[in-house]
């Protein structure tokens, strides 16, 4: 099958070249290798000459710490974030004047690919400081022309309240947060004004989430939700986009090359097939990355949207490669699981998932909220096609417990759906 990168535009070849000469120039650390593999920034005459280039690794981030990587003078630098990542040190990621312009640009077209327009108010409830959720939005909506709402992340009480009075119009939070927010809506006295009366949509993103997870967030808010992908190391938010079509996020093509790999191997794959995406920067000054691992699972979606643009489309994350469980040799990815409880009625989308080891054997148990109102037996119905509908999901026997709405930890970030017990 054709490759969807093969569509490169002459602006993108020019951008390109002068992202990979950039590099060669500026980064001793990417010229080695590049030299290492034998090639020079002249052999890179297009798009189609990309995977000559070496690959770019959260490793290469993390050992250049903090600044190894820079592509541009100290001084330059107007702003830095970090991403936390679960093991091992702190990523610093870093701007220019340009990059936060570009990122600006991002974020405005992918809100507005959403269908925000000027004179929406858009509460943005992700994190602000060193995480890109809370400032990426919020640039980007200024720069659309929209009303922001910086209300960060928690006090759900008070996000409330600033929805009902000033008529919010846009949310921008993750799935789960999302998902708590609905449920805070639903518990509020039936006769009093609906603080939501307002919303139009939900741009949701930052961790894997699915479509059953999507149902649950439409029939609680009463709008669509739209997925939106985006990572630190490449820019923040605003990488790719859902349309209100549902049907695939679209990459910001202006900005950065999609391609997908084999993760074992490292080989391009073609349009279709899923595997690690792997993201070339275009524009990016401080910080360019010629093919960056991201190591989120997805595939690019061969064809035209529905909405008309035949720019590239990659399917929702199915996760990333390191968040993949193996259960006595199943691999299992969280999102298989949240699937498979999404097929359940009387289930709630709040669930957490613990592996544990014993005899060098690990299990994995899974504990699910029930929805409001069920009687015991209800209960029992609904545990007993859990492990049916997980057995069916996973072809491995899982210990399930549905437990009274509200036992879970709720997360204002980003959920931490996995815990591993120690000796596991
Ligand atoms: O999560 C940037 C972001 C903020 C994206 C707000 C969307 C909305 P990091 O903290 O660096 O940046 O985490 C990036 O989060 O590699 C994915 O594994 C995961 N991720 C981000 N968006 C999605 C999504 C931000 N829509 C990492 N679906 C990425 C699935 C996502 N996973």
């Amino acid at each position: 099958m054709e490759r969807t990168q093969g569509k490169g535009t002459d602006m993108r070849t020019r951008k390109l070249q002068e992202t990979v000469n950039r590099l060669w120039e500026r980064v001793p650390g990417y010229r080695d290798r590049m030299e290492r593999a034998g090639i020079v920034p002249a052999d890179i005459r297009g798009v189609e000459d990309l995977a000559k280039l070496p690959f770019t690794t959260k490793k290469d981030l993390r050992d250049s710490y903090p600044f190894g990587l820079l592509a541009c003078d100290r001084e330059d630098l107007l702003r830095v974030h970090a991403s936390s990542g679960t093991t091992g040190k702190m990523t610093i990621v870093a701007y220019t004047k340009n990059d936060l312009e570009s990122w600006k640009d991002c974020m405005a077209s992918c809100l507005s690919i959403a269908g925000v327009t000027p004179g929406d108010t858009l509460q943005v409830m992700f994190g602000y400081g060193l995480f890109t959720g809370g400032l990426g939005f919020h640039y980007g909506g200024e720069h659309l022309g929209a009303t922001v709402i910086p209300s960060g992340t928690g006090f759900t009480e008070r996000q409330v309240q600033l929805m009902q009075d000033l008529g919010t119009t846009v949310i921008a939070c993750t799935p789960s947060y999302a998902v708590h927010l609905s449920e805070v809506l639903a518990s509020r006295n039936a006769n009093s004004p609906d603080p939501a009366h307002s919303l139009k949509v939900a741009i949701l993103g930052a961790e894997p989430w699915t479509e059953a997870l999507r149902q649950t967030v439409q029939a609680g808010l009463g709008i669509p939700a739209l997925d939106i992908y985006g990572l630190s190391e490449v820019m923040g938010p605003g990488v790719a986009i859902e349309c209100p079509c549902q049907d695939g996020l679209h990459l910001n093509e202006n900005h950065f090359i999609a391609e997908i790999i084999d993760p074992v191997t490292g080989e391009p794959l073609p349009d279709g097939e899923e595997g690690e995406l792997v993201i070339t920067t275009l524009t990016k000054e401080a910080l360019p990355l010629a093919r960056y691992r991201t190591r989120d699972l997805t595939r690019i979606i061969p064809g035209k949207c529905a909405c008309g643009r035949d720019g590239t489309r990659i399917a929702r994350i199915r996760g990333r490669s390191d968040d993949m469980l193996i259960i006595k040799g199943v691999n299992v990815f969280p999102t298989q699981v949240e699937a498979a409880l999404g097929r359940v009625m009387g289930l709630s989308m709040n669930y957490a998932l613990e592996v544990s080891e014993h005899n060098y054997v690990k299990d994995l148990s899974v504990s699910v909220e029930s929805a409001a109102g069920l009687g015991e037996l209800e209960m029992e119905r609904v545990e007993r096609e859990a492990r049916r509908a997980l057995y069916e999901a996973l072809g491995l026997r899982v210990n399930v417990r549905v437990l009274l709405p509200g036992s879970l930890e709720r997360f204002e970030g980003k959920a931490k759906r996995v815990r591993v017990a120690s000796g596991a």
